[in-house]
């Protein structure tokens, strides 16, 4: 049976910062599991396959067998459901609020995080699974069993029409389709499996223009793996960090995501790297391709891309811009003279990337990075420390649920669940009887800080100061981000503020002023926050962002969730400690404040970057507002909001928004306007935040209603459809909002609605 193992380490070759806080491993272990388990998850696998057209999104279950096991919960309260005609009563409520607690308490580790997970995109595991059979490395790193679930996941999420989607939600794409079938292909299935799974898929490919369609990543992918020619690829010249820093497009003014996967993408281009040429890659390139492999016009091939994958469509100054450098300077660049400088921007990559490896214990910023630079130090040396170091982290972005085995977003959401969590359980004010479960997580977000900054000369690096910040999921990761560091920041002070008998030591001061200083130093000239680090450079560098299924992606831009979150975290700060750096964070504020005024849109919504989407950026919205001491009264800001989200609200009381609005910039209910907890919870949060209760509190008590009916037996919440996103397009997995935000809600609903209105 699967196991989920928390906080080990158990390998010479991980480095760790903590003793592994936060770290979330499964493991096969053949002797573990009794019938009755092993039945359990079965029937749980069989359940999600036969209904995978229809429910695209797994429930996390093989954890929450698992967890519910070891920490059984206490005595199951009888659930209550209200009636369209019944009034909601505090009892309910508080009813509710108990079984949900005594659940997620349930799913909380020992080292106080919840683990859980965060997959979603389906173009992660390919990656991985390309550099391990290159590497030879395919054996030893993954088991029999691995392979087995990597290989149902593929098959779950296989759409009807054969292919398969960019994430598990979205319509067959070329990208999504070609990695998957060629993950297939070398992790040993067959190009005719009998069961026309396979078949299917290849069609699919083929109707749709064969792989010479296949994104910009995707051609790189196969070019490594020998299934495509780097001549039809277009330059991704490693020169460029060669530039000097006030050139716009230097690297180092990048979006850090975009800077850390062209990194290692550079230098596989600039060597012109491909693997072994093995049957497999041979038999690939008559599976893939319309015409025979040696008739592809490779120079065309550059710039195909199917339609079905067209996000963000190169802009011509693009096509002149590849087209000059692949045909007039990459050819000197691979011939002596040139070829010097080649080496010379080959070994500065190579020194971006160990520091990269180094600074991250090896996890590495993301899961596309990750194995990019792992075998960029294969390819360096096939024997070196830094290719040994790199094994053990990648399990650290594998994760299985009912649907198989999925490679993650990051390594998980730890941090950033853990401080929502904590906001929502003492929102409920039932802080007694949730005591113990606060002060485990307590102790796991004290531990995550990020406590030093990355070492060397931090320009040098291209790195912002890290010290004091909280990263999105553990302190071993470390990256910064302006808004973790900010709900980080915003959870230690409320557990602050509660007797430490019950949640334990407050956090020392010189930790929060630290965590102050971060959050200051990551706001831009005009008033916004970006998400780890400072805006570097100008919005039309987005030009030449060739990735064509993600949109903006070369600059760090400033958004309303970290505006926001960093308001938030500054005004407490400023309630507990008035005078720290008192002139600079009202400055800091008041700037702020305007930014997200300035960024709200015509019809009085935000449009959220990193949930779904336009009622998660509107919560953000009204609660940065608010906590700037901005009311529904002083603000036409805030009405606006409030009229916005109340238009949205659907005949069952709750909200329901579909990822479509991310990429469409229109907000678009889900099919069948059907409603989702989470979309629920942020709107009924932000409507209390924003003094509903008072005006009129009929839409929260409707909200509350259907929060309250959609609880199941067990006290948990059902997953509905995917509720995060990057870079407008891909969806990506929050599986503990579906506990923290019906919590939270129903929280501030209990003390800020029914509790107030009683009095
Ligand atoms: C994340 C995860 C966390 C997220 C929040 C903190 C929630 C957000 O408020 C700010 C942006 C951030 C940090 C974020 C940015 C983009 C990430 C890193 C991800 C969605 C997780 C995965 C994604 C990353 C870019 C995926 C790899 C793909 C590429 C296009 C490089």
């Amino acid at each position: 049976m699967w196991k989920l193992k928390i906080a080990e380490g158990g390998n010479p070759w991980l480095r760790t910062l903590n003793n592994h806080v936060g770290r979330q491993i499964w493991e096969f272990d053949p002797d573990l599991g009794s019938p009755e388990e092993l039945a359990e998850i079965e029937k749980a696998r069989q359940t999600f396959s036969s209904t995978r057209f229809q429910t695209k999104h797994s429930s996390d279950l093989l954890m929450r067998i698992q967890l519910s096991k070891e920490n059984p919960c206490s005595p199951l309260l009888p659930q209550v459901n209200v009636r369209d005609t019944e009034d909601v009563t505090e009892e309910t409520v508080t009813n509710t609020l108990k079984r949900a607690l005594n659940f997620y308490s349930t799913l909380q580790a020992h080292d106080g995080h919840w683990p859980g997970d965060y997959g979603g995109p389906m173009f992660l595991m390919p990656g991985l699974v390309i550099t391990l059979s290159i590497t030879g490395a395919l054996n030893a790193v993954l088991s029999e069993e691995h392979k087995k679930e990597i290989r149902r996941y593929l098959y779950n999420h296989q759409n009807k029409d054969g292919g398969w989607g960019l994430h598990i939600e979205g319509p067959s794409t070329m990208f999504g389709s070609v990695l998957s079938y060629v993950t297939l292909r070398l992790l040993g299935e067959e190009a005719n499996d009998g069961q026309g799974a396979m078949e299917r898929g290849v069609r699919w490919i083929l109707d749709h223009g064969g792989a010479t369609a296949i994104t910009s990543w995707g051609k790189m992918w196969l070019s490594v793996l020998g299934v495509f020619e780097w001549s039809g690829n277009n330059p991704l010249p490693p020169e460029i960090w060669l530039l000097p820093y006030f050139v716009p497009v230097h690297p180092g003014r990048m979006w850090c995501h975009c800077r850390m996967v062209y990194l290692p993408m550079s230098y596989l281009y600039g060597k012109r790297f491909v693997g072994p040429i093995t049957p497999t890659v041979l038999s690939l390139r008559k599976e893939l391709f319309t015409v025979p492999y040696h008739e592809i016009n490779w120079d065309e091939a550059r710039n195909l891309c199917a339609k079905e994958d067209l996000y963000y469509p190169h802009p011509l100054i693009q096509d002149i811009l590849w087209a000059s450098l692949h045909r007039g300077v990459e050819p000197i660049l691979m011939r002596w003279p040139g070829k010097k400088l080649r080496e010379k921007a080959l070994r500065t990559a190579m020194e971006h990337i160990h520091y990269e490896d180094e600074n991250t214990r090896y996890i590495c910023i993301g899961p596309v990075n990750k194995v990019l630079n792992m075998l960029c130090c294969w390819v360096e040396d096939p024997n070196s420390e830094a290719f040994k170091l790199h094994i053990p982290r990648i399990y650290d972005y594998l994760w299985i649920a009912e649907d198989g085995m999925k490679m993650q977003g990051y390594n998980g959401s730890q941090l950033w669940d853990a401080s929502f969590a904590v906001q929502a359980i003492i929102s409920t004010n039932l802080i007694n009887e949730y005591g113990s479960t606060l002060r485990k997580a307590h102790t796991f977000i004290k531990n995550s800080q990020v406590s030093e900054d990355c070492p060397g000369n931090l320009d040098f690096w291209y790195r912002h100061i890290s010290k004091g910040a909280w990263p999105f999921s553990t302190a071993d990761h470390g990256w910064p981000i302006s808004d973790c560091a900010s709900e980080g920041l915003k959870a230690v002070l409320i557990l602050s503020k509660l007797p430490s008998d019950i949640v334990g030591e407050p956090i020392e001061s010189k930790q929060l002023y630290d965590a102050v200083n971060v959050v200051l130093s990551l706001q831009n000239g005009d008033g916004g926050f970006a998400t780890y680090e400072l805006t570097r450079s100008y919005a039309w560098l987005e030009l030449v962002n060739p990735a064509e299924t993600f949109g903006d992606i070369v600059i760090d831009y400033p958004y309303v969730e970290c505006t926001s979150a960093s308001i938030q975290a500054l005004a407490s700060f400023k309630k507990l400690y008035p005078e720290h750096r008192r002139e600079e964070i009202e400055q800091c504020i008041k700037k702020a404040t305007a930014f997200i005024e300035k960024i709200q849109g015509s019809d009085g919504s935000w449009y959220g970057s990193w949930g779904v989407c336009y009622t998660y950026g509107t919560w953000f919205g009204i609660k940065g507002l608010v906590a700037a001491g901005k009311s529904y009264e002083n603000s036409a800001s805030i009405r606006k909001a409030c009229n916005f989200l109340l238009s949205k609200q659907l005949p069952s009381g709750g909200w329901g928004e579909s990822y479509l609005s991310c990429q469409n910039k229109v907000y678009s209910n889900l099919e069948g306007n059907r409603s989702h907890v989470v979309n629920t919870g942020w709107a009924v949060l932000a409507l209390i935040d924003a003094g509903q209760a008072k005006r009129d509190p009929t839409p929260l008590h409707r909200a509350a209603r259907c929060l309250i009916n959609s609880q199941m037996e067990n006290g948990d919440y059902p997953q509905q459809e995917i509720m995060g996103v990057f870079n407008k397009n891909c969806m990506i997995t929050y599986a503990a909002y579906r506990n923290i935000f019906p919590i939270w809600a129903l929280g501030e609903y209990r003390c800020r609605v029914l509790q107030a209105q009683a009095q």
